[in-house]
């Protein structure tokens, strides 16, 4: 025998502690079936659920949302892993305008290079995710929109920032000059533990026109403890490894910190239970050391 399949819904369903609708086959005569007009059907669906076609639509509605979010519920993975990263790291371009500071952020993020000068964009930050010894790195990297211009660069755009790349133009001695003077920047305003790198942009430029030499962008980096690189936002030179190395170094402070904490934070705990109180408890307890 044929089957016809139909919802059956309770009466009490439209009540706020009603059972869930259920599905019930029905048996349906063959020859009702092939002659029926959707009116007479809508009324035969009525006088079987013995009330109004208006409540069995919104029965049903309310059938396919339940479902919907109990699908959901069930295809959406947990908490902990739908964080898309294990660090997020907030990088800084810092340097005199016109060293390719915007163009370096666009080779590494989009994979591009435009000859046009690109401060007046006033981008704020650009994203990429880069992996790391099995962790995912969140880089959020900063250009300035152009307020090097005017020097104006001040504790508000440091604010947060865990690394800086400080960039020159290897055909322009005065930016390589002016890094000194961006580090005096980065000492008034940003964080003292923040990691620092010196970037020689321009690198693909004919020789000629070169006028720092590869060991002084590396005397002055040695002078100051910072890893150098020459790089090229125009032929993607050492782009790539400029971000992988000042990366990998946070991600090395940030996890060398998060053990050394740990120790700290027991050691609250056990002058809490021998019951010392006072200065020594205070100081331990501060979070912002
Ligand atoms: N040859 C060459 N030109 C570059 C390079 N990086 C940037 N430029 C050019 O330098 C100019 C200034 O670049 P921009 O990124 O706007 O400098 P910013 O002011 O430091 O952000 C633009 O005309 C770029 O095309 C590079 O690696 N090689
Ligand atoms: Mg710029």
């Amino acid at each position: 025998m044929k089957i016809g399949v139909i919802l059956q819904l309770d009466r009490r369903f439209g009540g706020t502690n009603g059972p869930l609708p259920k599905i019930v086959q029905i048996p349906i005569p063959a020859k009702s079936r092939t002659n029926t007009t959707p009116g007479q059907c809508r009324r035969r669906l009525s006088d079987l659920l013995d009330s109004p076609p208006s409540l069995s639509i919104l029965g049903f509605v309310l059938v396919i949302q339940i479902l919907f979010i109990i699908g959901k519920k069930m295809a959406a993975p947990p908490a902990r892993a739908r964080a898309d990263y294990d660090y997020l790291i907030k990088l800084l371009l810092i340097g005199d305008s016109g060293v390719g500071k915007s163009c370096l952020l666009l080779r590494f993020s989009d994979g591009s290079f435009t000859t046009s000068f690109i401060t007046t964009i006033g981008i704020d930050f650009k994203i990429r995710t880069i992996e790391l010894d099995g962790k995912r790195i969140k880089l959020q990297i900063w250009d300035t929109a152009g307020q090097e211009r005017f020097r104006t660069i001040t504790t508000a755009y440091y604010r947060g920032a865990m690394g800086i790349l400080l960039v020159y133009d290897v055909t322009d001695e005065s930016s390589f000059n002016n890094i000194r003077n961006w580090i005096r920047n980065i000492e008034q305003h940003a964080s003292d533990n923040v990691n620092k790198i010196l970037v020689g942009n321009k690198a693909d430029m004919d020789e000629s026109k070169r006028a720092v030499p590869t060991s002084k962008g590396q005397a002055l980096a040695d002078e100051y403890g910072i890893k150098f690189f020459e790089t090229s936002a125009k032929t993607n030179l050492n782009v790539e490894e400029v971000f992988f190395s000042i990366g990998r170094d946070i991600k090395q402070r940030l996890s060398e910190s998060d053990s050394k904490t740990e120790p700290q934070a027991i050691r609250i705990n056990q002058s809490d239970q021998a019951g010392i109180s006072g200065q020594g408890a205070q100081k331990s307890s501060c979070c912002g050391s």
